[in-house]
């Protein structure tokens, strides 16, 4: 591992967060694992998508990503380097249940029963993901994934089987990473696995997704796992471009799809309602009793706004503070807004910021990354996390997108989110700036 300052980092320079307030980072199976045929593990449907042409940039796989399946120890060591006190991963539902169903896969069960060990042995608090979007192939083989009933139940077994195994050992688990994407990216815009265009099946994969999200819960909790439990968001504000009333539904319908989609099940039972508000043609009697569970916690992850326009071409939102290499706005008051914004509209359990990160096409020169755009991101949207606390909103942890560089999805591994720079071709790691300056500022929260 390289990446040592020239001179000692500053910190970010804000007003001091809660003492037992979570610093962590944060990563997923897919995207950091590889060893993707080894011991067993049995492909996804994101293996089956990023090999077919034309889906990722460059054709590229999570084959081998940053192999972290095999550098473990190095790994975990490299996540201490940081001084960050939690650190939240995903489990590869096929690499424990290879088919999603029957067997399970102890090579695989005892790597993340080393992956929590080892952090809890480095004094590191794993918070855990069930399903951050690679769904055994097996199971869509079978009945087509996420668009059948049965693969809700199935997901409640999984969940059952890792609850009752590190549900003792870990911080929290989580259900569903980013449930939106799961349905609209891979059902209605068909840039994620499994790469269909079917708005009536992207409806009914949203309602499997939230009915396999309850029925999860229900199912841990039968066997009295310990952990917090909870699911994980992503969720913006949005902002009409103008004053128009065509932009303000624009924008009011967008954080209906976006966020109250996913949001008003779990807290008031009905998904929201209006004319282009297509409906489930899937829901059964009793379906938002099992998925308003009660939370332990609720995870965030915020990135930027969607800004909504009507015109042709739309009125460009205005960028003042930088966009990442992702194209995203770098938006910082938006994580306030919408904080503030689902403390007033429900009734929330406790916060964790679970993804905030920023794209930047970082190079390594002399042993060191200077990655300027990531820390103001960073420090303007920190800046923005103390603001909705100090209004009354009760987070309890940020993790910072993501540990290091990694298959960004269809992005492949064009773009680089990470505090700690991957070379593909060698598997280095090195710190960036950003790395050094989130361990000083954690550092310095601590003293306080
Ligand atoms: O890399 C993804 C992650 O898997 C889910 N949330 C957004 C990140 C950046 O696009």
């Amino acid at each position: 591992m390289q990446g040592h300052p020239v001179t000692a980092p500053e910190t970010f320079p804000l007003p001091p967060f809660p003492s037992d307030f979570r610093w962590g980072v944060a990563t997923s199976s897919y995207q950091i694992e590889g060893a993707a045929a080894q011991d067993g593990r049995a492909p996804s449907i994101w293996d089956t998508f990023s090999k077919t042409p034309g889906k990722v940039v460059n054709g590229d796989t999570g084959d081998v990503a940053c192999d972290h399946y095999n550098r473990l120890e190095s790994d975990l060591d490299m996540i201490q380097s940081l001084g960050v006190d939690s650190y939240r991963f995903s489990i590869a539902w096929s690499r424990v249940q290879p088919l999603g169903y029957g067997a399970w896969n102890e090579k695989g069960l005892d790597f993340y029963e080393r992956l929590v060990d080892g952090l809890l042995k480095r004094g590191i608090a794993p918070f855990a993901t069930l399903y951050h979007w690679d769904l055994p192939q097996g199971l869509q083989d079978l009945q087509q994934g996420w668009e059948a009933r049965d693969t809700a139940y199935r997901f409640a077994d999984y969940a059952q089987r890792m609850g009752k195994l590190l549900g003792d050992r870990v911080a929290s688990i989580a259900t569903h990473n980013e449930p939106w994407c799961t349905a609209t990216l891979g059902y209605d815009q068909g840039v994620f696995a499994p790469g269909k265009k079917d708005v009536p099946a992207m409806l009914r994969v949203s309602h499997h997704l939230l009915l396999s999200h309850g029925l999860a819960l229900q199912a841990m909790r039968a066997v009295g796992v310990k952990a917090p439990l909870g699911i994980v968001l992503n969720q913006s504000p949005t902002t009409a471009a103008t004053d128009s009333p065509a932009d303000q539904a624009r924008a009011q319908r967008e954080y209906d799809r976006f966020v109250r989609w996913y949001m008003d099940p779990i807290f008031n039972k009905a998904y929201p309602q209006g004319p282009e508000l297509a409906q489930p043609d899937n829901i059964q009697d009793g379906d938002f009793d099992i998925i308003a569970q009660p939370l332990d916690f609720l995870g965030i992850n915020y990135y930027t706004r969607i800004w909504a326009s009507t015109s042709t071409p739309p009125v460009p939102a205005p960028n003042k503070d930088g966009v990442s290499d992702m194209g995203w706005e770098n938006y910082a008051q938006g994580l306030s807004d919408l904080l503030q914004g689902i403390h007033r509209d429900y009734t929330l359990p406790p916060i964790y910021i679970t993804e905030n990160g920023f794209a930047e096409a970082d190079k390594v020169v002399d042993g060191r990354v200077n990655d300027p755009g990531r820390q103001a991101y960073m420090q303007t949207h920190l800046k923005a996390l103390l603001e909705a606390m100090d209004a009354g909103v009760d987070v309890r942890g940020f993790f910072y997108w993501s540990l290091m560089d990694n298959f960004e999805w269809a992005c492949g591994y064009d773009k680089r989110f990470g505090l700690v720079h991957v070379d593909y071709a060698t598997q280095q790691r090195t710190l960036k700036d950003s790395a050094l300056r989130y361990r000083a500022f954690i550092a310095r929260q601590r003293k306080r």
